[in-house]
């Protein structure tokens, strides 16, 4: 089968459903090493690169994205010389770009030494991540899980470091020693104030090395490395061989690195950059000195509904969001929950109207050409919870308020852990870093035990909130009404 390539490109023309590649970015030096290149990345980040790029003529800031532990990414986009098509499908129709952004794709797991060389790179002068909420192996305090056999291996050798904090970390450490040259770490992920909380980590990472050697690499990185903090946000559900069909149809070549999104992209940015950065403004990029109070929309608005549709949807038998939202019952949770729930726990982000941008969610879930499915945004729910949801319950209870929504949520997700089969009988699988914790749950149907066993997982629920009694009483309802055995909100379908 003929692959995507830059043999392939002179042949292909533009038109209203294809757009190529500048050809000046195909040729970009790499200046920006991203950890953790999946399909988010290349449908966000590295759009918004190759615009900027293209906008101001400066080409300089390719990237070279490093895969997380699988080589997949690597094998699909080395062939086709790190080309590969964004497909955005709005409701009305479906546009192919190709993107010439990721200049070089490398698998830390056997390209150690290729890594270590890219991140002392003075060319280089971005590290970015999207490594997921787990990536971080983070201990239930927030802090690095310094137990955790992948850090604690990379603390022990840094010669070829498998956890993304070793990485970035060894990484930082080669630079120092090289050309000692400033350098921007920027997460990409959904973590609130992700800047802050990657810093702690890299310090958590140097405090457990030898005394010596790890104060002389904090107080490098204190010096020398900047961590701003940045909002993200595009819909990317996994891309299926039927989008790779597509795909195909328009290109005339098969494109295996293809990612498959909508047309709505957002990013704020801190803008606090120890050694410049791509004009992404030119590419409609916000920058502000405040982020958090985007993060906490984007978080609570969206990521909290998004996961609270996702167990609905996925308990009721519903494959996608798209299906979930045409649920009306189920459509209101999600709107109950933006709007009485979340939007009062927020401060205002710049002129954003919070009740407009919690409708346009709504509007973007309902886009039948996202096939995103909810058990794919199901996955990872303990890393998952605390920022989306639980958030909200504290902030709502602290204020004296009843988050009924919120709790339906947290409910859902409980719910979902317990049970191994829909309401239609299909499978629901636990996909989770704790899942071995978890399975304890797994077939009850006793609302009360599951929920006694799930909020002592502290480092879900922490230690406030399986103390409040009346809040607890409230989940064990709603959990009640939930769970797939029981009755209404889960059986919507039925
Ligand atoms: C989703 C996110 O998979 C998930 O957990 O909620 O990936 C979501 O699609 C993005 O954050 C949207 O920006």
């Amino acid at each position: 089968m003929t692959r995507l390539d830059r043999a392939h490109l002179g042949g292909l023309a533009e038109s209203e459903t294809l757009r190529l590649p500048a050809r000046h970015s195909v040729d970009a030096a790499v200046g920006i090493v991203h950890l953790g290149i999946g399909a988010f990345h290349r449908a966000h980040q590295a759009a918004y690169t190759e615009d900027a790029m293209i906008a101001t003529g400066d080409f300089t800031w390719g990237i070279c994205g490093a895969t997380q532990r699988s080589p997949r990414v690597r094998e699909d986009l080395v062939p086709q010389d790190g080309l590969y098509g964004i497909l955005v499908r709005s409701p009305q129709r479906a546009q192919l770009r190709v993107s010439g952004a990721v200049r070089e794709v490398l698998s830390p797991t056997d390209q150690a030494d290729l890594l270590t060389a890219r991140l002392a790179d003075p060319a280089v002068r971005i590290v970015s991540l999207t490594v997921t909420e787990k990536g971080y192996r983070r201990g239930g305090d927030g802090t690095l899980d310094v137990t955790h056999p992948d850090v604690a291996a990379d603390l022990a050798d840094g010669s070829a470091p498998r956890s993304a904090v070793g990485r970035l970390t060894r990484g930082l450490q080669g630079r120092m020693r090289g050309c000692g040259a400033p350098v921007t770490v920027l997460c990409c992920d959904n973590l609130p104030n992700n800047g802050a909380v990657v810093r702690g980590l890299v310090h958590d990472f140097c405090a457990a090395l030898p005394t010596a050697e790890g104060d002389e690499l904090a107080g490098w990185i204190g010096q020398h490395v900047t961590f701003p903090t940045s909002m993200v946000d595009r819909i990317v559900p996994a891309t299926t061989a039927g989008d790779i069909a597509e795909a195909q149809g328009i290109l005339g070549v098969q494109d295996r690195g293809l990612v498959v999104t909508e047309d709505f992209r957002q990013w704020v940015i801190e803008d606090d950059f120890a050694a410049g950065r791509p004009a992404w403004e030119s590419a409609g990029a916000e920058f502000t000195d405040d982020v958090e109070p985007y993060e906490h929309m984007k978080l609570r608005i969206l990521n909290g509904s998004h996961s609270t549709l996702a167990y609905l949807g996925a308990l009721a038998g519903y494959e996608t969001i798209a299906q979930t939202v045409a649920d009306p019952r189920l459509a209101e949770v999600a709107r109950g929950l933006i709007r009485e729930d979340v939007i009062p726990t927020l401060a205002p982000a710049g002129q954003t109207d919070l009740a407009a941008y919690g409708d346009q969610i709504m509007a973007r879930y309902e886009n039948p050409g996202l096939r995103h499915r909810t058990i794919q945004i199901a996955m990872d729910g303990s890393q998952k919870l605390p920022q989306r949801l639980l958030g909200t319950v504290r902030d709502r209870l602290s204020a004296g308020a009843r988050p009924t929504w919120a709790t339906v949520g947290v409910a859902a997700w409980m719910a979902y852990v317990a049970s191994e089969r829909a309401a239609d009988g299909r499978e629901l699988p636990l996909d989770d870093p704790l899942a071995d914790r978890l399975q304890s749950v797994r077939g009850l149907t006793d609302p009360d035990r599951i929920v006694t066993d799930l909020l002592t997982v502290r480092d879900v629920f922490g230690d406030d909130l399986p103390e409040n009694t009346s809040w607890r009483a409230d989940l064990v309802a709603a959990l009640a009404s939930v769970l797939p055995s029981k009755n209404t909100v889960g059986k919507a379908r039925a």
